[in-house]
């Protein structure tokens, strides 16, 4: 997969239609186009990296944006009463698109474990 293949990175550069809720230089949130949730947000770096497993030390920063910008967005959907963040990493865990994303999802009550 290059990083003109894939469906993130082609969002990301506007080469794909998607509603994005907040971008900056580094960071993406967009709806997701299959939402499991009343609020279902993906924070997407705009840099193509395979999933977490492919996170180096030297990415600690641009997680804190990606955790920022979510819970900045969390607000702003006036998710007080909580909501999950979860991030698929592999075929076990059913990642489907290979660009690391970060899912938010709230706005109904969660079961716990995950299938
Ligand atoms: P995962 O299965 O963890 O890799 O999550 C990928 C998510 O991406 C899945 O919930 C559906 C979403 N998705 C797939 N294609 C598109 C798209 O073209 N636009 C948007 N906004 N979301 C997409």
């Amino acid at each position: 997969m290059t990083d003109a293949d894939c469906l993130f990175c082609r969002i990301a550069r506007g080469e794909l239609p998607a509603s994005v809720v907040h971008e900056d230089d580094e960071v993406l949130i967009v709806r997701d186009i299959d939402a499991k949730a009343p609020t279902h947000l993906l924070a997407i770096p705009r840099r193509h990296i395979g999933s977490v497993h492919e996170l180096t030390d030297d990415d600690a920063p641009l997680l804190g944006r990606l955790f920022g910008a979510l819970r900045r967005a969390a607000t702003d959907a006036a998710l007080s009463n909580g909501y999950r963040i979860v991030t698929n990493v592999g075929p076990d865990a059913g990642q489907s698109v290979p660009h690391l994303h970060l899912h938010l999802l709230g706005g109904r009550q969660m079961a716990w474990p995950p299938g």
